[in-house]
């Protein structure tokens, strides 16, 4: 069994009484559809096609070639895949035998997957060809010489190390293989991060179905609903609010986008008559300003009805053209892969769709906003946020330390984030956790600036946010160079970062010297001097 906080007696029998928790594996929403609906439209991925039974099919190939090695519960698993249909998958083929799959970003690198891989010590690996750490054999190799027993890859040619292989045919599954019971860890999401190195969030069938189910209901998925996956696959936003899993278990129809370009998407919409999608705010802007330069686009989404935007802050400005302009009605999300998510509902006025990021989905999400003090403040004031709940998890992976800090004695998970209630609805109005959110991609300051004091050169470094009129944030690295240092230009600071396998949205956008970082009056760095000069700067 793979180690996690779990949830105190008392609170998982109030949710199971409530029916929050039906003790079902996150693979029946399959089995379900396998069921009722076999030949039903599934999965659009380019030209092809998958119905529930043909998911359903190459994922029990997958689960029986890999039971055949000897996988099973308390195996874990790193995959690596772009927006294709084989994400999918895999990740009901691990499920299905109880391996449970941390779903790297496609934009990680080295050093992120090598983290992940520190971490949960996976005995297989799922990535593709097409990314730049597979694309010959000396990461894989690597891999399987620090004991990862088996490495597949799509657009493999040797069959034994081909994912596409491994799917097209199986024996039968074991009968002895299963998922692994529904109050214990499904798979990992991935933190957004404030810390040195990426946390783990484990998430447990229980959990993770309840909010799929809610989120349904919430945002009125059917088994008409044409969704359209252009957000990266992995991403909780995409995954479950209400997200891909909440189309299937619907018995709707995904249909992926490489990104959220808005021609391509405009494209698919129109071909494959796409109902919703999920966008962060700078996709939104880059859709509205293809619709007005060129009108004629409009025509080509008249289909779309719901668009989903979170992940990061959306100007209210830019929320009330959505309507007008894209031709859909607009439902906010905000949500965090720790667990809770909060939406506005369909039936909320204009003015509460516009101004709030809503409300959470559970009547059992305990909601707190809190002073410096830890005291609750009085309704409109902003505070930090901190919550538990059904499916808001009880710490991360083998953290014990960060966990101290991130759960207070009562077991609210203390998000960093700074939010205010406005009539019963959330606004997110600011950040305490040491975080940049470029567009909805978050880095923790601290990751970059432990990678950035490597250089031998730089004796200390601060990442903030810098304030960007298309992604919302950018990063601004400040940086104390040694004495006698030579000048450093950004490429070639970026390619300090590059070469240590970081992430390119992470390297910062822009970069400052100082002769010293300004302090605090307890000594530590004052990044909201840093950050106020970049405010004075923009403006
Ligand atoms: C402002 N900030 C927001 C919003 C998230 C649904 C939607 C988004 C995520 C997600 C998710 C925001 N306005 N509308 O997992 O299921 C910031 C907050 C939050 C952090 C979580 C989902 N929506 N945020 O973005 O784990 O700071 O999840 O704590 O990537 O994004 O980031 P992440």
């Amino acid at each position: 069994m793979i180690e996690f906080s779990p949830w105190p007696q008392d609170l998982a029998q109030r949710y199971r009484e409530a029916g929050y928790w039906i003790d079902q594996p996150l693979t029946h929403i399959l089995d379900a559809q396998l069921a009722a609906n076999p030949r039903a439209e599934a999965l659009v991925c380019g030209d092809r096609r998958f119905s529930y039974a043909e998911l359903d099919r190459l994922s029990r190939n997958l689960a029986a070639r890999l039971a055949g090695q000897g996988l099973g519960h308390g195996d874990t698993a790193v995959v690596q895949l772009p927006n294709v249909a084989e994400f999918y998958i895999v990740f009901f083929a691990l499920l299905r035998i109880g391996v449970a799959p941390v779903n790297a970003l496609f934009s990680h690198r080295r050093l992120e997957l090598s983290e992940y891989v520190r971490q949960i010590a996976p005995r297989v690996v799922i990535a593709s060809r097409q990314h730049e750490l597979f694309r010959d054999d000396a990461f894989a190799d690597a891999l399987r010489a620090g004991g990862v027993g088996h490495v597949l890859l799509l657009g493999e040619d040797a069959p034994e190390r081909s994912l596409t292989h491994w799917l097209a045919d199986g024996a039968a599954l074991p009968a002895e293989a299963g998922p692994t019971p529904a109050d214990q860890v499904a798979f990992f999401q991935l933190s957004g991060g404030s810390t040195g190195t990426p946390k783990l969030i484990p998430r447990t069938h229980n959990d993770y179905d309840y909010s799929i189910r809610a989120s349904v209901e919430i945002c009125g998925v059917t088994s008409a609903t044409r969704f359209l996956c252009a957000l990266p696959a992995g991403h909780n936003f995409p995954m479950s609010s209400p997200g891909v899993l909440g189309v299937f278990h619907a018995g709707g129809t995904v249909v992926m986008a490489p990104s959220p370009e808005p021609l391509t998407c405009f494209g698919i919409i129109e071909r494959e008559r796409v109902t919703m999608v999920p966008l962060v705010p700078p996709a939104v802007a880059l859709w509205l300003r293809a619709v007005e330069g060129e009108p004629a686009c409009r025509a080509q989404i008249v289909s779309l009805a719901l668009m989903l935007v979170g992940g990061a802050s959306f100007a209210e400005a830019t929320a009330r053209r959505v309507p007008d302009l894209l031709g859909c009605r607009l439902q906010q999300v905000f949500g965090m892969a720790e667990g809770l998510v909060n939406y506005t509902r369909l039936t909320d006025p204009d003015e509460v769709v516009f101004t709030t990021q809503g409300r959470p989905i559970s009547p059992a999400d305990e909601v707190r906003i809190l002073d410096e003090h830890g005291n609750p403040v009085p309704d409109g004031t902003p505070g930090a946020l901190a919550t538990r709940g059904p499916y808001t998890f009880r710490g991360y992976y083998r953290s014990p330390e960060h966990n101290a800090k991130a759960f207070d004695a009562e077991g609210f998970y203390h998000s960093g984030d700074v939010v205010l209630r406005q009539g019963g609805n959330l606004r997110v109005v600011g950040r305490i956790k040491d975080q940049i959110n470029r567009g909805g991609e978050k880095i923790a300051a601290e990751e970059i600036e432990n990678l950035l004091v490597r250089h031998p050169d730089i004796t200390h470094a601060a990442l903030v946010a810098a304030p960007d009129a298309h992604l919302g944030e950018k990063s601004c690295a400040f940086l104390v160079l040694r004495d006698g240092a030579g000048k450093h230009s950004p490429p070639a600071l970026r390619r300090h970062l590059l070469d240590l396998g970081v992430a390119e949205y992470k390297l910062p956008d822009r970069f400052r010297f100082l002769p010293e970082l300004p302090l605090t009056a307890v000594g530590k760095i004052d990044k909201r001097r840093l950050r106020d000069s970049l405010v004075a700067e923009t403006a």
